[in-house]
């Protein structure tokens, strides 16, 4: 029996994650874990906060705290964050822990010893006044290009050009504004890539499957040509280099980042042995298939740097099965800005509706074989026609109706005839592509099968009318409430990967027990579960529309209808 192990991009600690982050690798990510637990699988889903590097420190500066009390907030409030999305991590862990400081420097002692390890001496900005060397982003000065006098080390963000801190005119340190710099010479570390590509080329090739984007980034990078990449920073925030001489280094972000979806797993383990063993995933896994999802610029790192590392161990960890990467969703055309607070953040999104609103709807513009758009029209138009008009208005119509005429158990009567022959028989063609879609990690199509789904009950109950069959056959109209009725059950098992806060609100509207949450996908279509003489509740309104003034509300709020 295979067993899953999904893994999603650890997201930056510094400040909250917007909607494009959310779609690009969390979100499908869940929806992916909640399918196969489903399906009876047995799947762990596993993230984390990516703590170190200068990003943190830079955050942690301007809000005047230490970078160690600043990623405790932040954690907090992401997993906060992500929870209120119902974003369901087996274990949602922390890149700084102990678990992966230590995993962190197995790794490179293993590198080192097989030889995949060499110094090098490079030039880097040292400051006096602040008594530290600055990376890259940490110098300020004027653009050589265009004047640009905020221009940052490694780009100029007025103008884009990529920059080398030395072509600054007057530059100055980001973190105290001393002018007092000069170059130094300090030794790192870099990993041999270049020693490893025709393996890393090998292992890539195997894996005919993946997506189209995932290949071309990965093959573009190995017809490069793989260089040496320096795998040490000299800031204090990190792991330590464990290695005589490097004492006052710790390793770059990137290098310690990946190695924390197992450093996640063995944080779980330690905190509940019972629960998971964290090796047993990670280890000579031969039944593990891991699954990676992630945005595309995060695609080089997993499809050569850190197979390469674990190549380099000789040891048996567990490398990805399958990497699902994705383009980017943008707003209006335009990039989601953290900056220029452009688009729409996480904590915002909740409190303008409710999750599944935003986890529909961005799953329907998964941006999977190329970029997509954020608007708010699309977004109401979405919400409108599919959650509201067709799932809940079916809802809604079916449960309205019976209780009006039955009263509030399901009613007994009637024969199952061709037309329920008919109706069970596209579900059954509709749950099956659906089924295929998500097995495929072909999120989009899922959706359209799943919304095919939900559509066969509104033909159903409109060609059936049974507002009008009551009039004359009760009996028949009993059968026909009773099947829709089935079918609220069917959409809610079936869309609980991806709506699962609606899914539990009508489960809890039939009245439906623990056991009967878990039925599987093939126990979902079966139409006669939910018998004559149970009671029901009619939920309040499932979904409800979203109207122009409104959108144009919300444009105004979160700006940038050009860029
Ligand atoms: N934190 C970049 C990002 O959030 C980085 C991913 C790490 S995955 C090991 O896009
Ligand atoms: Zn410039």
């Amino acid at each position: 029996m295979t067993r899953y192990l999904v893994t999603s991009a650890l997201p930056y600690i510094n400040g909250m994650k917007h909607l494009g982050n959310l779609v690009g690798s969390m979100l499908p990510a869940d929806v992916y874990s909640r399918f196969l637990r489903l399906e009876g699988e047995e799947v762990i889903y596993i993230c984390a906060t990516d703590e170190h590097g200068t990003p943190a420190e830079i955050a942690a500066l301007e809000e005047g705290l230490d970078v160690r009390t600043y990623c405790d907030i932040q954690h907090q409030r992401q997993k906060d964050v992500y929870m209120r999305f119902g974003l369901s991590f087996d274990y949602f862990g922390r890149s700084s822990s102990p678990q992966n400081h230590e995993l962190t420097q197995h790794f490179f002692r293993m590198l080192d010893k097989n030889g995949f390890i060499e110094e090098r001496e490079i030039q880097q900005i040292y400051c006096l006044d602040d008594e530290r060397y600055l990376p890259d982003r940490y110098v300020i000065g004027t653009c050589p290009h265009c004047g640009y006098d905020m221009a940052r080390g490694d780009q100029c963000e007025n103008c884009a050009t990529l920059l080398d801190p030395s072509e600054l005119i007057n530059p100055r340190s980001a973190v105290s504004s001393s002018q007092n710099l000069e170059l130094r010479k300090s030794r790192h570390l870099f990993l041999k890539l270049d020693a490893l590509a025709s393996e890393v080329e090998r292992w890539v090739k195997s894996h005919q499957d993946w997506p189209r984007l995932t290949k071309s980034i990965a093959l573009k990078w190995l017809n490069e040509g793989l260089q040496p990449r320096c795998i040490t920073r000299d800031l204090s925030w990190g792991v330590p280099v464990p290695k005589e001489g490097f004492e006052d280094k710790v390793f770059y972000v990137w290098f310690d980042a990946p190695i924390e979806y197992i450093g996640a797993t063995k944080e779980w383990s330690d905190a509940d042995p019972d629960a998971c063993d964290w090796k047993s995933w990670w280890y000579d896994a031969k039944d593990v298939y891991h699954v990676q999802f992630m945005a595309k610029d995060n695609l080089p790192f997993h499809t050569i740097v850190w197979p390469a590392t674990i190549l380099g161990t000789r040891e048996p960890w567990t490398m990805a099965s399958y990497i699902k990467g994705f383009n980017w969703l943008t707003y209006y055309g335009g990039k989601f800005s953290t900056s220029q607070g452009r688009g729409v953040f996480m904590d915002q999104a909740l409190q303008i509706l409710p999750p599944d609103y935003w986890r529909y709807f961005l799953m329907t513009q998964a941006p999977e074989s190329d970029d997509s758009d954020f608007t708010w029209e699309l977004f109401s138009a979405v919400v409108n026609k599919d959650l509201a008009g067709t799932l809940g208005n079916f809802v809604n119509r079916t449960l309205k109706l019976a209780e009006s005429q039955f009263g509030n158990t399901i009613p007994a009567g009637g024969i199952w005839g061709p037309q329920e022959d008919e109706l069970l028989e596209n579900c059954k063609n509709s749950m099956t592509d659906y089924r295929s879609a998500l097995r495929k990690f072909e999120f989009r199509k899922a959706v359209l099968a799943l919304k095919q789904l939900w559509s066969h009950g509104n033909v159903y109950i409109d060609a059936r009318a049974p507002w009008n069959l009551v009039k004359t056959q009760r009996d028949e109209a009993a059968l026909v409430v009773r099947t829709c009725i089935n079918l609220v059950r069917t959409y809610a098992l079936a869309s609980s990967p991806i709506i699962p806060f609606t899914s539990e609100i009508l489960f809890d509207s039939l009245g439906m027990d623990a056991q009967e949450r878990k039925a599987d996908l093939d126990q979902a279509l079966d139409l006669n579960a939910l018998k004559a003489g149970r009671e029901f509740e009619v939920p309040p309104i499932l979904f409800r529309k979203i109207e122009a003034d409104e959108v144009t509300k919300l444009q105004e709020q979160f700006g940038g209808v050009s860029e």
